[in-house]
């Protein structure tokens, strides 16, 4: 439905034609110290472009790695390996050579581009693969002294971009996913505009004096699009900062006079709690909530506190973006929203009949960017006609509001009752001494599981049975007594994905 020719490359969509469209002088990118027009990204794009084809033999359908923190140097090396042609798979700088090789393994992958100060894991993985036969240094810093900045260098500045169709795959996204086994799902050349034109546009109404920043990593579709793709669709800027983590991020929004923010829940409880009175989120137009449902209190003292519109949305890898959301005139506190055009979204039983209003059951969702797994067998389990069956369990209510429940693995049974966890970690975080929480359940021989909440006190509270026993009583006097945590664990941090998703089923290991 949206139009796009057959022929189109989304590198050359999101650089050379916004310099087509008069964009050129306009700042693209900010980071290492610098801002970047649309012009200098398109040039730069382009001697990388030659030089991955002419000095490395990059051709079309090539799998590249990238690898680094978020900075400009990993977008240009992922804009120019889309005009390439290639078929990009970007990864956390944080993966070690094993977890590197899983994905190398997985997309054959020959190549790989790699922020020199990140090269040891690379260059570990690249000696133990059969597939990995490159690995080329480009330097993330402001410097550009490495390999591939060198063979990019006297490169002409103009790039005959590969013809690709609009349906040629040009991204490989893996789920990061907080259990089992990682997969890649498949992405086209169009479904990098669709998320752009579709939910960037329709919800945040995107123009080019928009300044994004924000923590996701780019190599997660939630940083690549609130970080890149939006930004460079609709000729804004983007501050793509290494330290951009939550407490930074208040100080960044003020110094960037950012006007939409992307980060995770966690993320804006942080910067409630490192915010002081003299903060200026002036310029703030939105805060982008997603990669895990956003607590009602978090809504409630965001709001509160900054008066500025908190949007919270569910996407996924497989989706590639946001695909359900709250809006900025139609937006509440525990509700995630209604689909995001051309998306549908439905409740299903588990043989795939949509249940009645108001029931509990499992998200499915159907859609024009997914979702394809590349080899899966597991594509049958996971996609059913068409619709992608998320691991949520959600609920509609009787005005078509889509509400998370729970992870379908974080639904708890205790003595008969089904308690959703995230239900009791919005009563604990509605408590002030309470940082983060995450809630499982536990083994337990009277009652089959009892609710157990880890909990990471904020400065200056003791962890000891007296607050333990206030935070009981406050549950209890917030939701439905019975599911309160019997038992709370106090600890100084949640283990979480590098995409900032608590992993309930480490606690749950032990
Ligand atoms: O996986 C997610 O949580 C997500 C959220 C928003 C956009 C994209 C993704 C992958």
């Amino acid at each position: 439905g949206f139009g796009y020719p057959e022929w189109l490359n989304a590198g050359v969509e999101l650089t050379d034609r916004m310099v087509e469209r008069g964009f050129g002088d306009h700042t693209a990118l900010i980071g290492n110290g610098r801002r970047r027009t649309y012009k200098e990204l398109s040039d730069w794009t382009n001697r990388l472009a030659h030089a991955l084809v002419e000095d490395y033999g990059v051709r079309p359908g090539n799998r590249i790695l990238i690898r680094g923190p978020n900075n400009p140097a990993v977008v240009a090396c992922w804009l120019a390996a889309t005009k390439a042609g290639a078929v990009v798979v970007n990864t956390m700088p944080m993966l070690r050579a094993g977890e590197l090789g899983k994905i190398v393994d997985k997309a054959e992958i020959a190549l790989a581009l790699c922020d020199t100060r990140a090269l040891d894991e690379m260059v570990a993985c690249a000696k133990q693969s059969r597939f990995l036969k490159q690995v080329i240094g480009f330097d993330g810093t402001a410097n550009h002294d490495a390999e591939l900045d060198r063979a990019a260098l006297d490169k002409p500045v103009r790039f005959e971009a590969v013809k690709t169709g609009r349906d040629d795959v040009a991204l490989l996204g893996f789920t990061s996913g907080t259990t089992g086994v990682p997969k890649a799902t498949m992405h086209f050349h169009r479904d990098l505009l669709i998320i752009a034109d579709g939910y960037a546009k329709e919800v945040l109404g995107v123009t080019p004096d928009d300044v994004f920043v924000g923590s996701p990593p780019l190599a997660f579709t939630f940083g690549l699009g609130g970080l890149a793709i939006f930004p460079l669709r609709f000729g804004a800027a983007a501050a793509l900062l290494e330290n951009a983590s939550p407490p930074n991020m208040v100080e960044i929004i003020e110094k960037y006079r950012a006007t939409i923010s992307f980060t995770a829940p966690t993320a804006y409880r942080a910067m409630l709690a490192a915010m002081d009175d003299g903060a200026d989120l002036s310029s703030l137009r939105i805060a982008v909530s997603a990669g895990e449902t956003l607590p009602g209190p978090v809504f409630e003292d965001w709001t509160r506190k900054t008066g500025k519109p908190i949007l919270d949305g569910i996407g996924a890898t497989e989706m590639l973006h946001i695909f359900i959301s709250n809006r900025l005139d139609d937006r509440h506190p525990a509700t995630t929203g209604r689909p995001v055009t051309g998306y549908e979204a439905k409740i299903v039983d588990k043989d795939m009949n949509e249940v009645p209003r108001g029931t509990i059951g499992k998200l499915a969702v159907r859609g024009p960017t997914g979702c394809r797994y590349l080899a899966d067998d597991r594509q049958g389990d996971y996609v059913r006609e068409g619709w992608n069956i998320t691991g949520d369990a959600f609920c509609q209510d009787e005005d078509g509001r889509f509400h998370f429940a729970a992870r379908a693995d974080d639904l708890i049974v205790s003595a008969g009752y089904n308690i959703a966890g995230p239900e009791v970690e919005a009563a604990l975080l509605s408590h002030p001494d309470v940082l983060e929480c995450a809630v499982i359940g536990v083994a337990d021989e009277a009652r089959g599981q009892i609710v157990q909440a880890h909990v990471v006190l904020i400065q200056g509270c003791a962890p000891d049975e007296g607050t333990a026993k206030r935070l009981q009583d406050h549950v209890k006097a917030t939701i439905a007594p019975f599911k309160y945590p019997r038992s709370v664990i106090f600890t100084t941090a949640l283990p979480k994905t590098q995409t900032g998703k608590i992993q309930r089923f480490r606690l749950r290991e032990g």
